[in-house]
């Protein structure tokens, strides 16, 4: 059977972008047919300025998140990266097989680095090597599969590289594997600067929509989203980005889930004469598709020891199914084994 890992790093609250571009496959398709695994990669979280208070409530808050989803968990296991020492163990020995200049040339280092000297805060190391640790993530399990947005894909490449060195050079340990994206949603982009990622973790927030947000505060965002200088309805990212945007974000929501059958954004934009309508559309669609999860969201709020216990348990599955792989990746480095 195929087997799936993904995560969410609680660097902020979740984004229609996360449930777009990731999360939502994971809950109505990735579940069901594979032997899944989902995590709150919290390490992550640390690689840039962060309050300790904050990435505790935000790791809960994801776990929440993606049960109100749709994760189910007698179908996948859900749990909390530093939960499972086999991450980090197994992240140092893709360290001894890594470069730096690997690293260095991830386009995620490179934007968050220049953010972080703009704040007037250094670079930490850990920022630098987190790809390597997202690399230990998903080969501890020896996944096939890494369903994930299009701005995790260079991400993916390193994984596989790093597989397929450590394999040439210790022997064959890791399983090489491959990102999946969704067809439409997998950059949804920031609705106030159509032409960067909605990003959890940008600050300013009119041009993000959370999961949490209420209906009417995802109405206003969407109808002051900024749209381009012509009158036409049409698709074309390069020269109507926030038009363009709208459209995927329309699309996306009316697809029903990756292997869904709607319209497609060019399709769509035939359906609409004015700016105004599109927006309305759009806000309507989303309104609907976060409906359900912010309701069952509050309901699991209610019961949070429910929550602890699925993540508990969701760990120790983790744990027994990564663990031979990193022992194994231990011995072949040429450690001695610990009696
Ligand atoms: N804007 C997006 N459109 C589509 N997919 C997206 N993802 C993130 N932003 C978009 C996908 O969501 C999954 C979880 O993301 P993550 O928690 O790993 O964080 P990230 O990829 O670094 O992006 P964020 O949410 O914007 O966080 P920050 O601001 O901290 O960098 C991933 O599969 C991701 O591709």
């Amino acid at each position: 059977m195929t087997r799936i890992f993904s995560g969410v790093k609680p660097t902020g609250h979740l984004t229609l972008g996360n449930y777009l571009g990731a999360v939502r496959g994971w809950a109505e398709e990735d579940q069901y047919r594979s032997d899944a695994l989902f995590c709150v990669v919290d390490l992550h979280a640390l690689t840039v300025e962060h309050d300790p208070a904050r990435v505790r409530r935000l790791s809960r808050q994801a776990a929440t998140l993606l049960l109100a989803s749709g994760l189910d968990p007698e179908r996948c296991a859900l749990f909390v990266q530093s939960h499972v020492a086999e991450h980090t163990r197994l992240s140092y020995l893709l360290e001894c097989v890594a470069t730096d200049g690997e690293t260095r040339r991830m386009i995620q280092y490179k934007e968050k680095s220049v953010r972080e000297r703009e704040r007037g805060g250094s670079v930490r190391l850990s920022l630098l090597t987190y790809p390597v640790l997202m690399a230990a993530d998903i080969l501890a399990y020896r996944a096939d599969e890494v369903p994930v947005g299009e701005d995790q894909t260079q991400h993916v490449e390193l994984t596989r590289d790093l597989a397929v060195r450590f394999n040439r050079r210790y022997g064959r340990t890791f399983v090489t594997p491959r990102a999946t994206r969704p067809g439409f949603g997998a950059r949804i982009m920031d609705l106030q600067d159509p032409t960067t990622k909605m990003g959890k973790s940008h600050e300013g927030g009119a041009g993000i929509v959370h999961l949490l947000d209420e209906p009417e505060q995802i109405r206003k965002k969407i109808m002051r989203a900024v749209t381009d200088s012509g009158q036409e309805v049409v698709y074309d990212k390069a020269a109507r980005p926030g038009v363009s945007n709208l459209l995927e974000i329309l699309a996306a929501c009316e697809k029903g889930g990756t292997g869904g059958q709607g319209a497609n954004p060019e399709q769509l934009s035939g359906a609409f004469s004015t700016y105004g309508s599109l927006k309305k559309a759009t806000a309507d669609a989303v309104v609907e598709l976060l409906r359900p999860v912010r309701e069952r969201h509050a309901e699991l709020c209610a019961d949070i020891p429910y929550v602890d216990g699925v993540l508990g348990q969701g760990a120790e599955r983790a744990s027994a199914m990564a663990g031979p792989t990193v022992d194994r990746a231990f011995e072949a480095v040429g450690l001695l084994p610990a009696k």
